[in-house]
């Protein structure tokens, strides 16, 4: 029996990738080459400036790019982490996963096993990304260094975003995807949770799967992805796990000190029924709007809930 497709996409940009993943998923792609040929759309995109070409460096002005693939069906995995020259690294991460025994490949030699399978390097700094850290510099002072050493590092509107992407294709079978530049102007070698399998995405074929964007360093900590996943497993909806997860990530970390988290999660269960769920205020502003791209009969943006450090659970806390 065929299953109705669904593709999930965070972030407003990930409408066109939304889009492309549909299309493929309508004409019997597997979930996984769905998820693949979409991030590719971002990756490729010179004006996303958070993903792939275009997206902004870290401190030394080097794009570092972070990526992860899942399989529903199999539970294989494949995953890279700064990786420089390239700009598809969830492609990267798909052969890590389909040529090698391992899970996960990172710097240098990540980037040395693409170039012995076929991808070629390229200048992913734009004329915009450049002069980004160019200015980024100029007005960089004492303590904006000590953002990379101590305290949570400063988000602004554009200093960060990620692709998390969640499919069902029409055989009933699941997988999920993460691809990133990281944070702007983060500590050269820095890693996010974008390519930690757990964190940015988490898929088992016989609950769901779910993918995340944020920041990084708390999301980690709470292992968002993974416990998405659990959360639709003990029956909760994937609007319901996603709110529950980001709960539990507020609790175990001071909100005092790390301040609004500016995270974002989202979901399918392997039914095909989508949730998402962000912390209050966007990321860095009001004016950041939190949007999700579900492409189902079409794809179409959505707001989502939010969740506010009041709403924590108590019994968290202790
Ligand atoms: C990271 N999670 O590297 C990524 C950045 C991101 O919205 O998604 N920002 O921490």
């Amino acid at each position: 029996m065929s299953v109705s497709p669904v593709i999930i996409t965070t972030w407003r940009f990930g409408l066109a990738a939304s889009v492309r993943g549909l299309e493929l998923l309508k004409s019997g792609s597997s979930a996984l080459d769905a998820i693949e040929a979409a991030a590719n759309v971002t990756e490729l995109d010179p004006e996303v400036n958070s993903v792939g070409l275009g997206g902004l460096p870290n401190a030394d002005g080097i794009v570092e790019l972070d990526a992860a693939i899942m399989d529903g069906l199999t539970h294989a995995a494949g995953s890279v982490a700064g990786v420089t020259d390239i700009a598809t690294p969830i492609s990267i991460a798909r052969k890590v996963m389909d040529l090698t025994p391992h899970t996960m490949l990172v710097g240098q030699n990540a980037r040395a096993f693409a170039l012995r399978n076929g991808f070629h390097t390229e200048e992913l700094l734009t004329e915009k990304s450049r002069k980004a850290w160019q200015e980024w510099q100029k007005e960089r002072s004492a303590s904006d260094v000590s953002h990379f050493t101590s305290g949570p590092p400063i988000l602004t509107p554009d200093n960060h975003d990620t692709i998390g992407l969640c499919a069902l294709d029409t055989h009933g079978n699941l997988a999920a995807g993460c691809t990133t530049s990281g944070m702007a102007w983060k500590v050269p070698g820095r890693v996010g949770d974008s390519p930690i399998i757990g964190s940015g995405l988490y898929v088992d074929n016989a609950v769901g799967a779910a993918a995340g964007t944020g920041h990084g360093d708390e999301m980690m900590k709470a292992v968002v992805s993974y416990r998405v996943v659990q959360n639709m497993e003990r029956g909760m909806t994937p609007e319901e796990a996603c709110i529950e997860t980001l709960r539990y990530m507020m609790a175990k970390r001071n909100p005092e000190l790390h301040g609004n988290y500016g995270a974002a999660l989202i979901a399918v269960r392997k039914d095909g029924l989508v949730g998402a769920a962000a912390t209050k205020s966007g990321f860095a502003g009001p004016d950041r709007l939190w949007q999700w791209a579900v492409g189902k009969d079409d794809c179409t943006l959505h707001e989502g809930v939010y969740v506010t450090p009041t709403e924590i659970i108590p019994s968290l806390l202790t």
